[in-house]
């Protein structure tokens, strides 16, 4: 059994759940913050048998889009003294994802 914590677009998830819960995946969803955009943003979890992980990741790679952003960097992250922060763009996702190995899983 794995885990598969999926960091997503708030714009995603809707279709992302769908298609993981038509394919009889389980799946939670949580809402959550990047650290550095201090936006919003989703967490999916997946509980899913190891041999089923790469179709749950092809799903996520299909569904989610990377897009560009504009962030303005902070003043610790600026050099020097005077700095004028400029927006500057970034590129974000489409899915940030970790698989960890789950040691127990029941419901009782
Ligand atoms: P945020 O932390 O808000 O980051 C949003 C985007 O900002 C990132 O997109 C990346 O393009 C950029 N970024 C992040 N840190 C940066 C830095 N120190 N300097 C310059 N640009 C930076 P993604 O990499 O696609 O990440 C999207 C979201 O996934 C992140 O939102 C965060 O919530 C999560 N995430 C990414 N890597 C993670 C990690 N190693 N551990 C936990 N969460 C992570």
């Amino acid at each position: 059994m794995k885990l598969v914590f999926a960091i997503v677009h708030d714009e995603d998830s809707n279709i992302l759940m769908d298609k993981l819960t038509e394919k009889s995946f389980g799946v939670t969803k949580l809402a959550s913050t990047g650290g550095f955009l201090k936006s919003g943003n989703t967490t999916m979890i997946i509980g899913v048998k190891k041999e089923l992980v790469d179709e749950v990741i092809d799903i996520i790679r299909s569904t989610c889009k990377t897009r560009k952003e504009m962030a303005t960097p902070t003043p610790m992250l600026a050099e020097g003294a005077g700095f004028m922060a400029m927006p500057v763009e970034i590129t974000v996702g489409g899915a940030t994802i970790f698989v960890v190995d789950v040691e127990k899983y029941m419901k009782v």
